[in-house]
């Protein structure tokens, strides 16, 4: 046998399928639970896996993980975890993982037929991407009574906001109250436009602080838990929330938002790529034009479209046409952050700003494939070079920080740590599980390990622990050093940049509102997230994305129920 299909093929089409046209929905809802009949659900598979392995059916992937992601039928299996990992899976009928990115308009005489064909149904908002600003525009929309279909390309929901790390950016909140710590929106403001080298949109900026701390009692009511606040890059004081204990924010926050899209019965489809938005000719939204992956085009009415599809970092090719000194980097997103929102929304006329500013996050660990969080710094690890010796201050901005790195011999770094760093945030537990942490029972045997000189690094920790002490950093004035590094065991991790985050996007108003290329409206288009841009001007800080998406996508879907209910 090739592949499933055909070892499966005694059983007869039936056996996976409800008829033998195949498919009947994209998200594989019969097919998937064939599978689990038979073998189980993911859980009950992880249990029988043989212990010690990374196992490859518990992940921070979010929802319901259909078999289907990986294990295909008529096609070779492919690994959805190589996008990012290379675990080494030994899948039945497995194939290598590959993407190559396929323009929206790659098919238009099939397009254009779907399109005459006319609609195959009818809502109120299409809200395109299952990412955070996607799913949190769906629970305000569904929450404001209006019918919502929630379109999804990839066959796992979340994007990038479930690999999110380090936290959520928010001032005068009631975690900040209980640890103690004097914020101001202002001062969030401030730090926003000075990291975003003041070219921001201010409207968007005061936008996305005054209702941050709302944004976190928002989440809260719906399950969060956002009460470990910690420090990112840039930020003048401790302001990234994210759970107890400092587990990764992202797969947390996609989480408690799928389940309450879930709970307010949001029809919500995978494998499905909007490959047009339809506009009548006033240039007013119409509807949209899905490439199901299993049941092919079709068009859905509605009266009004948020486009919620993340950025591009995925996309080197397109990353370089804009940053040409980022050509054939590695990049740190999941596989669906292509650009294929912005094609979709340009070509319906949206406007775009600040495409040129492509952001690296310095901290990617090529061995792991893996974004080694901010959050690791903010709690205290110093970056070292070869020779052992710190070259910058660790916790400022990033195109900073990634611009040291790369002036490195080796164009990468360490990053060490204490075993008190290691005990302060759990999201490390994961690297430790990743098997990409160097441990050395002191300094010297992790120096040895690295072959580093031994002395050199013992001078290094021990003149930071004496800034630590004198609460003053000689060398590079790192404002915030939470703690000394003199707890063993001690720990490095190699890093280098990767590309991370596209600031720019289409231009929208503080009502999430599209702006088109005549500089008005697109009337009954909304965008929310990463694929916008002007929120975070030339650099974004690290955690404001995720507050970007929750409170822009709240507004979103509010919005486009509020246009769809009038129009
Ligand atoms: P996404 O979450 O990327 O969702 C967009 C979705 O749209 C995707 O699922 C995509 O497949 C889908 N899509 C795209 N095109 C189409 C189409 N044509 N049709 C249908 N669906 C489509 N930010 C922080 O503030 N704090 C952090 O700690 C943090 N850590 C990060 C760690 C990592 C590893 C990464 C990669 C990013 C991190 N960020 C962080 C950035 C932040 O996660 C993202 O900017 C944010 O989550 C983007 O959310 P979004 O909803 O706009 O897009
Ligand atoms: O905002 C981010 O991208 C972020 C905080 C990432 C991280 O290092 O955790």
């Amino acid at each position: 046998a090739e592949n499933l299909a055909d070892f499966h093929a005694d059983n007869g089409c039936d056996s996976c399928h409800q008829s033998e046209k195949g498919p009947t929905n994209d998200n594989l809802t019969h097919e998937n639970a064939q599978c689990v009949s038979c073998h189980g659900t993911l859980p009950e598979v992880a249990e029988g896996e043989r212990k010690g392995i990374v196992s490859p059916h518990k992940s921070h992937l979010i929802g319901e993980v259909s078999c289907t992601s990986c294990h295909k039928g008529h096609e070779k299996s492919v690994t959805y975890c190589d996008a990012c990992h290379s675990f080494g899976y030994e899948m039945p009928f497995g194939g290598k993982w590959e993407r190559k990115f396929v323009p929206v308009d790659a098919d238009k005489a099939a397009q254009d037929k779907a399109i005459a064909a006319g609609p195959r149904e009818t809502t109120d908002v299409v809200i395109i991407g299952s990412g955070g600003a996607g799913l949190a525009a769906a629970v305000s929309a569904r929450d404001a009574g209006v019918k919502v279909v929630l379109l999804e390309k990839e066959p796992v929901p979340g994007g990038n906001t479930k690999l999110a790390a380090g936290g959520m950016n928010a001032a005068e909140t009631k975690p900040q109250a209980k640890l103690g710590i004097q914020d101001k929106k202002e001062t969030m403001i401030e730090d926003t436009m000075k990291g975003g080298r003041n070219i921001n949109n201010p409207e968007l900026v005061k936008v996305l602080a005054n209702n941050s701390s709302d944004s976190i009692d928002w989440l809260t009511s719906l399950g969060a838990d956002m009460n470990d606040v910690g420090r990112m890059g840039g930020a003048s004081v401790n302001r990234s929330h994210r759970p107890t204990g400092g587990a990764g924010v992202g797969a947390h926050v996609a989480q408690v938002l799928w389940d309450a899209a879930v709970a307010r019965d949001t029809d919500i489809r995978l494998n499905s790529r909007v490959v047009r938005i339809l506009e009548d000719q006033s240039g007013k939204v119409t509807g949209v034009l899905v490439q199901g992956a299993y049941t092919g085009y079709y068009v859905i009415k509605a009266d009004a479209v948020v486009v919620a599809t993340g950025g591009f970092a995925k996309n080197n090719e397109r990353v370089a046409k804009y940053d040409a000194k980022l050509k054939g980097f590695k990049a740190t997103n999941h596989p669906g952050a292509t650009g294929d929102g912005l094609d979709v929304a340009t070509q319906a006329g949206a406007q775009t700003v600040d495409l040129e500013y492509v952001q690296a996050h310095p901290t990617y660990s090529p061995v792991g494939g893996v974004m080694i969080t901010e959050a690791v710094r903010g709690n205290g690890a110093i970056l070292v070079n070869r020779e052992g010796k710190r070259f910058v201050n660790e916790i400022t901005t990033r195109d900073k920080a990634s611009a040291a790195i790369l002036a490195q011999k080796g164009e990468s770094a360490y990053l060490v740590f204490d075993d008190s760093v290691r005990k302060s945030l759990s999201k490390i537990e994961g690297y430790v599980h990743l098997k990409i942490v160097n441990e050395g029972k002191t300094v010297k045997d992790l120096a040895d390990k690295l072959g580093m000189p031994a002395a050199e690094l013992e001078k290094t920790l021990a003149s930071y622990n004496g800034f630590v002490k004198s609460g003053k950093d000689e060398q590079f004035e790192r404002a915030d050093m939470p703690r000394e590094l003199a707890t063993a065991p001690f720990y490095a991790m190699e890093v280098a940049p990767a590309v991370h985050h596209t600031m720019g996007g289409v231009k929208i108003d503080t009502k999430a509102e599209v702006m088109g290329k005549d500089g008005k409206q697109v009337k009954g288009m909304y965008a929310a997230g990463e694929v916008t841009g002007g929120v975070h001007g030339a650099n974004r800080l690290g955690g404001n994305a995720i507050s970007d998406i929750v409170t822009f996508g709240r507004i979103a879907g509010a919005e486009a129920a509020k246009y769809a209910k009038d129009n």
